[in-house]
Parts: structure tokens; sequence; C-alpha cells
């Protein structure tokens, strides 16, 4: 039986992921998945689990596509921004419209039928994802300019419009999420903010009731996952089906949400994907010429200050807020290091975080197969090793804490963080997470983003 097959089944032995590969491997592993997860001009996140594009992974993809053809990469975001909505909004999901297996699919989102905003073709959900789309353009040009000069040229002449259609989404966020100028984003769907059932989110969905009327509905991932115990449960489920149909019947309009939504949070993790995309889209602007780039780096500081406003004292960590009560969310999750993405704290309090993050109750914890980030600290009673964003690590959440440790000038923390990270990925079966003491991989096998993750962490 394949390495493939006994994630599956959730029956993964340790003869399937004890043999690491070597770098070589590895990358021909992450493009040979990169290959095969393609459908015409986009990628599916996954194989089977998650069959369409989604819109974070699909940042991330074009990355890893870029080291093997950043012509490609500027095609993979052509897909996701032919679904952008005409508010700016970028969908978390462009359906492909052969593709029926997935739930919740386009019908039940219906977004056409309730909103003129959405585009009729392609189909796409009604919320968003982390904005990391800026970092992948900047990315994409320098991964270009060193593939010579016909590929530079190509991808130079691409780069304004792509600017354009990255404008209009960074604006949809500042405008309609916040609109207030608080520098932090709202979410109104947990599954906006990409990491779903993350005990972040646990208060604030105690307090959302299951709707009495909720149509039936079968689930296809738990038949993809069969252990249930690395997916989200049934009342989790129920929670997020419940929200759907509230936003669905809201027509996915923000200025309806921002007040009615049963959840709506502050989001840090993705606040700091903005705030560091705002200051790669202030750079683009600039080299293109263009005239926001004051307006940009005035979100970049923003949210910067917004992010940083949130540490928890006591934790050491950003937290969330509840908007529906204005209660904080203190959680020891990943999303608390988000200030390590952006910047913005004082150099005392960074040193603090990158002691922290280095500590036994992080990267650290003597019991790890690997030291890099679990999504949930070890040492909480929150933990929970296998469970989905409760514990497992995520080798993109990892990459992108490298990629932008990097970019802020942090070799001491990311070059371990690099190699630990490679060291996890040598198991050699691209998983979607990882069990953090024993290595094993969980989840779906080949996701496109953990092979763009090993694309781009490997040496060049
Ligand atoms: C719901 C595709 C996506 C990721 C998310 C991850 C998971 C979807 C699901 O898969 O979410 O959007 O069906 O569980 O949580 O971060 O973008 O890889």
């Amino acid at each position: 039986m394949s390495a493939a097959s006994d994630l599956r089944t959730g029956r993964a032995t340790a003869t399937a992921w004890a043999d690491g590969v070597h770098g070589a491997e590895l990358a021909a592993r992450a493009a040979d998945a990169l290959r095969a997860n393609r459908v015409g001009s986009m990628t599916r996140a996954a194989p089977d689990l998650y069959p369409h594009q989604w819109s974070w992974d699909a940042g991330f993809v074009s990355v890893g596509i870029a080291h093997l053809d950043p012509r490609r990469a500027c095609a993979e975001l052509d897909h996701l921004f032919s679904g952008q909505w005409r508010t700016g909004m970028l969908p978390h999901i462009v359906f492909d419209p052969h593709e029926h297996s997935y739930f919740p699919g386009p019908d039940r989102w219906a977004c056409r039928a309730v909103t003129d905003d959405a585009p009729a073709a392609p189909r796409t959900s009604g919320i968003c994802q982390p904005p990391v789309h800026a970092l992948a353009v900047e990315r994409i040009v320098a991964l270009a300019d060193c593939a010579g000069p016909a590929t530079s040229s190509a991808v130079r002449a691409w780069l304004p419009s792509a600017y354009r259609r990255l404008l209009a989404w960074h604006r949809y966020l500042t405008r309609e999420r916040d609109p207030r100028g608080t520098g932090l984003i709202t979410v109104y769907h947990s599954w906006e903010g990409g990491m779903d059932n993350s005990p972040r989110w646990d208060g604030p969905y105690s307090r959302v009731a299951v709707a009495l009327d909720l149509p039936p509905y079968r689930r296809r991932d738990t038949r993809l996952v069969t252990d249930p115990g690395q997916r989200p449960t049934r009342l989790e489920y129920d929670r997020y089906l419940t929200g759907l149909d509230q936003l669905r019947r809201a027509g996915y309009d923000d200025a309806r949400l921002r007040t009615t939504a049963g959840y709506r949070t502050t989001d840090v993790l993705f606040s700091a994907v903005f705030a560091a995309a705002s200051g790669a889209l202030a750079r683009i602007a600039r080299d293109l010429g263009a005239g926001e780039v004051a307006e940009l780096e005035e979100h970049a500081a923003r949210f910067r200050a917004g992010v940083a406003a949130s540490v928890d004292a006591g934790l050491g960590l950003a937290v969330d807020t509840d908007l529906r009560t204005s209660a904080p969310l203190p959680a020891q999750t990943v999303a608390g290091f988000a200030p390590l993405l952006c910047g913005g704290l004082d150099p005392a309090a960074e040193e603090a975080m990158v002691d922290l993050f280095r500590s036994e109750r992080w990267t650290g914890h003597p019991g790890l197969r690997h030291a890099v980030l679990p999504t949930t600290s070890p040492t909480s009673p929150d933990f929970r090793p296998r469970s989905y964003w409760r514990g497992p690590s995520w080798p993109v959440v990892n990459w992108l804490f490298v990629w932008l440790l990097e970019q802020r000038g942090r070799a001491e923390v990311v070059e371990p963080l690099r190699r630990a990270s490679l060291d996890q990925l040598a198991e050699g079966s691209l998983a979607e997470y990882y069990e953090p003491f024993t290595g094993e991989p969980l989840g779906s096998a080949r996701q496109s983003w953990t092979a763009a993750a090993a694309l781009d962490l490997l040496p060049g």
C-alpha cells in the first residue's frame, strides 16, 4: 500500500513516512504534484479533498509554480482573479465547473442568485481568505527576473494588470472590512481566516446556535479522510453551514453583515498578512510609477499598528476579538505570532516574542519531531496533536514565517525553521499537515501548497 492511500484511510504507519527523500527527489515530487493537480490554467488545492481553486492556496501555489515556469504562475493568478467580485473582493473559492464533488459547492453559496456583485462565471464562494497575493506577485517577478530576459519581460508586461486587480482587492479590505480604521480586519466566517476550527474560534462559535431548519447535508471530506479526528466535527460543520446560510440570506452585503452576522471577529493573522502584503503592493506601485504608494504604505502602517496593539501581555501573543461581545479571545495558537510576520512591535517586545517562539512552549518543545511551529502550543490545554488546526503543524504556515521573517532580516530565526521544515517535508508525501510529535502525515497527500512550500524552501 502506498503512503498516499495509507493517508486516505487515516492508517499511516511508521514505514509510510520513516524514509526521508533527498532534496532533488523532494523537488521532483513537488513539481510533479503541482503538474498533476493542474486543471486547465488553475491548480486544485489538493487532488481529491479540495478539487477547486482556493484563494490563499493559489497565492502560495503560484510561487511554487514560479520556480518551474513564472508565466504559468501569472496564469494561475489570472484564473483566481477571474472570480474577483465587482466590489474588489477576491472569493475564497473559484469553482471548477466540471467538478461537483466538494461540499459545500456553488449551489449552496448561490452568490450570483443573491447579489450582482458576484460574477456570473466563474462561480465562486461568497467570503474571502488572507491576502497573500501581492506578496506572491512580488516573489513571482523576482523569480522571473532570475529566469532570463524573455521571461522577465513577459512577467513585467503582465504586472500592471495584476497591480490594478490587487489594488481593488486591497481597497475592498480597507473599505469594507475595516471601515473605522482600526488596523484589524473583520471576518464573518472562520473559513475566511483559513484556520477553520482553531481554538481561537471556540468562544464565538459557542454563541452560534445551529439553525433548527438547517437542511440535511452530506460531507465528503470525512469520506476521504476517514479518521474523523483529523477533520472538524459534525457540530463545527453545522455551525459553518448555519453561518454560510446566514451570509447568503444577507446577500453577502458587507454593510449588513458588519452589524448582523452571527459570527464576526477580528483576525490578527489575516491582518498581519494584509500589512505585509500592503508593503509589497506599495513596492510594486513604486516600481510601476503608480500614484498609490502613499495610500498603500499607510495601509501597511495602520495594520502593523493594529496587529501590534493586539498583543495580550499575559500570553505574550496577539489575540483576536469577538466583535459580538467585544471580548478578547485568548488562545495559544500560531496566529498569536502574527506581529512577527509584519513587524510593528518595539524591539524589546519583538525579542520577547522571538524568545517565546523558540521556547519549550513552541518550536523548542522537547517532544517535537521537528522544530517547527505546531498550530497550538503543545503546552496549551487546547492542544490536540491530530485534530485539524488544533495542534498539527502545517508546512505552509511555517513557510509563511520563513518567508516574511526573512524579509524582515531575522536570519537567526529563519534558518533553523527552514531546515526543520525541510526535514519534516523529507517524509515525501507532501501532506496537508503533520502530527508534531511523530511526523506522521495527516489530511490530504500531495497538497498543492505543501508542494509549493517544498520548492520555495529548498536552496535554489
Ligand atoms: C474550507 C484548501 C482549504 C484551505 C483552508 C483549510 C481548508 C476548506 C475545507 O482547505 O478549508 O475553506 O474544506 O476544510 O482550512 O485553509 O485554504 O486547502
